[in-house]
């Protein structure tokens, strides 16, 4: 123990302070609905429009083929969808000597799985099968939780939507953001978060022995949705603008996903907000701008009645100064 982080590369071995390791058996294990099989990759990378690239962590589908170690895999991760009330199973795979946890983010399970390294264990060299059971339909995510702002910094994190049950009394094939809740035809899903390179160079156990690496000053210079480069990527991406048709319903699940305060503007475009952290609101709200801090969601019903284009811009700010860091922009196009 005692190796300091900060030496080395992102896929780097060495130990840590402060992390609890282990692998055990799931308490009270009981044959799930759903079974996601996740493992690591600590290679990854992301090239943004100017043509520089970091190192990206993420979690890989171990079912859908994706490498438990070094291989590469999406980012962000690949997203969850589950039906409320179903029994879940996220089964978590790491292979090597690292540590990492799957914390699902608004979820409450029990604590040994709920994933949080410093109040159960961190998985190392094993396998760890998370049970939990959603009982809100709304927008989550999860990421992981051990050596937290640094391993959600590189990219450890991926949606979870939880769908409501099916009202028998709807046609088949209608999708609703909650139970009762409005319906809608097309779905986007924006994680809006920052990236500073400095941070990337990092390994996945710095700072944890407490050693000052830079953890508490995030000097963000990119700024992504979706894991897509919001300087000019995000406008087109067709994993990350909208392309719908009037009349249509759209339902846009907005995820904070950085650390530093965020505001959406929707480009004048009215967004109704329906649910918020995977409740319902009391009453919907109707804005044309939404500001968040970190891991807030906010669920935006908006149903244009003309065609045309609207730019969305996210815009960061420091979350003591206020100063603006950046911008992140993509499209709704009506047709
Ligand atoms: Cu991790």
């Amino acid at each position: 123990m005692g190796m300091k982080g900060g030496s080395g590369g992102g896929g780097g071995m060495g130990s840590a302070c402060y992390v609890y390791p282990g692998a055990p058996a799931t308490p009270g294990f009981v044959t799930p609905d759903v079974l996601f099989q996740r493992g690591i990759y600590m290679n990854g990378s992301m090239t943004f429009d100017d043509g520089n690239a970091v190192t990206i962590w993420g979690f890989t589908d171990l079912a859908a083929g994706g490498g438990g170690g070094m291989g590469g895999g999406s980012f962000p991760s690949p997203a969850m969808r589950v039906t409320e009330g179903q029994i879940v199973h996220t089964a978590l795979t790491v292979n090597m000597m690292w540590m990492h946890t799957v914390h699902h983010h608004g979820i409450e399970p029990s604590q040994e799985n709920d994933g949080v390294g410093h109040f159960s264990w961190d998985v190392t060299n094993g396998t760890y099968t998370y049970q939990w059971r959603p009982s809100h339909a709304g927008t989550y995510f999860y990421h992981c939780h051990t050596n937290t702002p640094l391993h959600a910094e590189m990219g450890m994190y991926g949606g979870l939507i939880v769908d409501p049950v099916p009202n028998p009394n709807d046609p088949p094939g209608t999708k609703r953001a909650f139970a009762n809740g409005p319906i809608y035809d097309v779905e986007a899903i924006w994680a809006a978060d920052e990236i500073d390179p400095a941070w990337h160079t990092l390994q996945w156990s710095a700072g944890t022995c407490g050693g000052d690496v830079g953890l508490n000053n995030l000097n963000p210079r990119y700024f992504i949705i979706t894991g897509v480069d919001g300087a000019n990527s995000a406008l087109t991406n067709p994993g990350v603008a909208v392309t719908m048709q009037k009349g249509q319903r759209l339902l846009v699940r907005y995820i904070c996903a950085g650390f530093h305060p965020q505001k959406i503007d929707f480009g004048g475009l009215t967004a109704t907000v329906v649910a918020s952290d995977g409740r319902p609101l009391p009453q919907a709200w109707q804005t044309t701008s939404i500001e968040a801090h970190s891991a807030e969601r906010y669920d935006c019903i908006f149903q244009p009645t003309t065609t045309g284009t609207w730019t969305v811009t996210v815009t960061y700010y420091h979350w003591r100064s206020g100063a603006v860091l950046g911008t992140a922009r993509t499209r709704i196009n009506v047709v």
